[in-house]
């Protein structure tokens, strides 16, 4: 008997080994397949609704009146570490739309105001809101109010709208606003998060 149990023992560790690495194997496989992959679809034509824009005047722009002039490339960008943003936006400079309720003339963005300073605000329709300062946007056709991913309207996890561009700093996807519903422009509100 004392000479069978070493046996014994040694068959069990083998036994053990083997079983924790099926485990380790399986779990291994689970984790690859179950990787969250944000759903590509696009949203339907009444999941779009207009962008609000508040500041000197108040304006709700039409998701079919939102420019596409502006694009960021985020296959392109160094800086991105977001695959969900490995894609090509299109859209409108975040300084044209500013510049249709940033003064009394929706026809021009006013550069030297901008200049002067104020924050525009970001709002996603969950509440999250990203600030970014009004000097900072002067002359940033890449910062874009985006609605088309690869040519199609953004998914619906992802729009209607969504703030991108290169250069942010460290690309925190904070920066890059998804879900955006709302622009709003706050006199004096130049501190806080933004990209440079
Ligand atoms: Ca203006």
């Amino acid at each position: 008997m004392s000479e069978r149990r070493p046996g014994l023992r040694r068959r069990s560790v083998v036994l053990l080994a083997v079983i924790a690495a099926v485990a380790l194997t399986a779990s291994m496989v689970l984790a690859r397949t179950h990787v969250i992959r944000p759903d590509a679809t696009p949203a339907p034509a009444s999941d779009r609704p207009p962008l609000v824009l508040q500041g000197e005047l108040a304006r709700r722009v039409p998701w079919a009146d939102v420019g596409t002039t502006g694009s960021y490339d985020g296959r392109e960008d160094p800086d991105n570490r977001h695959e969900e943003l490995r894609a090509l936006y299109r859209g409108e400079p975040l300084y044209q739309l500013v510049g249709l309720v940033d003064d009394d003339d929706p026809d021009t963005f006013n550069v030297a105001e901008a200049k002067r300073g104020y924050g525009i605000e970001l709002v996603a329709t969950d509440g999250y809101t990203w600030m970014v300062d009004s000097r900072t946007i002067v002359g940033r056709d890449d910062w874009v109010i985006a609605k088309l991913k690869d040519g199609q309207p953004l998914p619906e996890w992802e729009g209607p709208y969504r703030f991108v561009g290169p250069d942010f700093i460290g690309f925190r996807a904070g920066q890059s606003v998804r879900t955006l519903e709302r622009v709003r422009l706050l006199p004096g509100r130049v501190e806080g998060q933004t990209p440079q």
